[in-house]
């Protein structure tokens, strides 16, 4: 990982916020590695990691509007949710299912993150739908902004929509449609297509005939930027670039992160009938939270002693999150049939 010129906006990040920008890779690894355990150990039914994702998504969180713009995420967004200030508690309580999960009261499998205060919108399980929704969302700030009904440079108003999904999902037509829309009404969207190679079993050559899913933006008349999606200020800086555009009305942005999920595509996955041991050995060696703490190290930023701190507060968050959520209340049976983003209109 370099050190980034000048011209990046990430030469420009405070140490304060690099250590903030470790420390939800971190805290997303911890957590995740957490579930594992719990799934291993049979007290949660399913997980779905995020694991060597990190970097692509806490970077693309730290480049728009926390908590302001629009977010539509992908299963496996973790790392992004909990930058944007999705808590651990809320994690565990939708991994064990109880009522007080806020993304949807546990009607929806885990990681269908959704919190309405944030601004993270919840999604569907069939891939790629969450796209046409964020690009609508987009089209609703643009107009919102050409009506006057909100000002472009409100940054307390949602000024972009931010939409993720894996390279497998852009087979869907949901996600062309998506993109072309924002073509066509040159929306303030980005949609961060994080390329780690698999879907599920199914490896990229096998889904797509080019090199780069970016390189199928022009065809929709956006910007299209590929990135190495394990260098979170990589991945900072074009998202911040892609958030620029968007806020001063020049359109979407398709950006492709490449990297790689370290381990199976979820708890009821055996990968070793389609990747071999060496190829995960190989893309271990640049996994993301290694490769940013080795930086923050090199650049002083970290030290061993800070390290050493991270790592207990992380645990101990962790620890806690699960002890609430082991905890909480199961839901009342007659309430599966409920809402899960808005309450129903009585
Ligand atoms: C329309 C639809 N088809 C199939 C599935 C089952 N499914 C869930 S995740 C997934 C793989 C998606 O791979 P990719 O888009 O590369 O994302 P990744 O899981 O690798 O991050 C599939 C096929 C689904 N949820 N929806
Ligand atoms: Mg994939």
């Amino acid at each position: 990982m370099a050190t980034k010129a000048a011209a990046h906006p990430s030469a420009r990040l405070s140490e304060k916020t690099l250590l903030q920008i470790y420390w939800y890779m971190l805290l997303s690894r911890r957590l995740d590695e957490r579930a594992w355990v719990l799934h291993r150990q049979g007290k949660i039914a399913f997980h779905v990691s995020a694991m060597g994702h990190e970097a692509a998504q806490v970077g693309a969180a730290f480049a728009i509007n926390r908590g302001v713009d629009f977010v539509h995420p992908y299963y496996r967004d973790l790392a992004l949710c909990l930058a944007i200030g999705y808590q651990p508690t809320d994690f565990m309580l939708s991994l064990f299912g109880k009522a007080d999960d806020p993304s949807s009261g546990a009607r929806q499998m885990p990681n269908h993150f959704s919190i309405k205060s944030l601004n993270i919108v919840s999604g569907s399980s069939p891939v790629a739908t969450q796209v046409p929704q964020a690009a609508g969302l987009a089209f609703a700030i643009k107009y919102r902004q050409q009506t006057g009904l909100a000002d472009a440079d409100d940054t307390t108003q949602p000024r972009l929509a931010l939409t993720c999904l894996g390279e497998g999902s852009t087979s869907q037509g949901e996600w062309h449609e998506g993109m072309n829309w924002a073509g066509v009404h040159q929306l303030p969207l980005i949609c961060l297509v994080q390329n780690n190679i698999y879907a599920i079993s199914v490896p990229v050559e096998a889904q797509m005939a080019v090199n780069n899913v970016a390189d199928r933006a022009q065809a929709y008349g956006i910007k299209g930027v590929v990135v190495d999606g394990n260098d979170v200020l990589e991945v900072y800086d074009a998202v911040k670039a892609a958030a620029e555009r968007a806020y001063n009305g020049d359109g979407a942005t398709l950006i492709e992160a490449k990297t790689y999920r370290l381990v199976p595509h979820s708890s009821d996955d055996d990968d070793r009938s389609y990747r071999s041991r060496e190829e995960v050995e190989m893309w271990k060696q640049k996994e993301p939270v290694v490769l940013f703490r080795r930086h923050l190290l090199e650049q002083g930023v970290l030290t061993p002693a800070l390290v050493e701190e991270y790592d207990e507060r992380a645990k101990k968050e962790v620890d806690a999150a699960q002890k609430v959520a082991e905890a909480a209340p199961d839901p009342a049976p007659e309430d599966a049939l409920g809402a899960v983003y808005a309450p129903l209109e009585e």
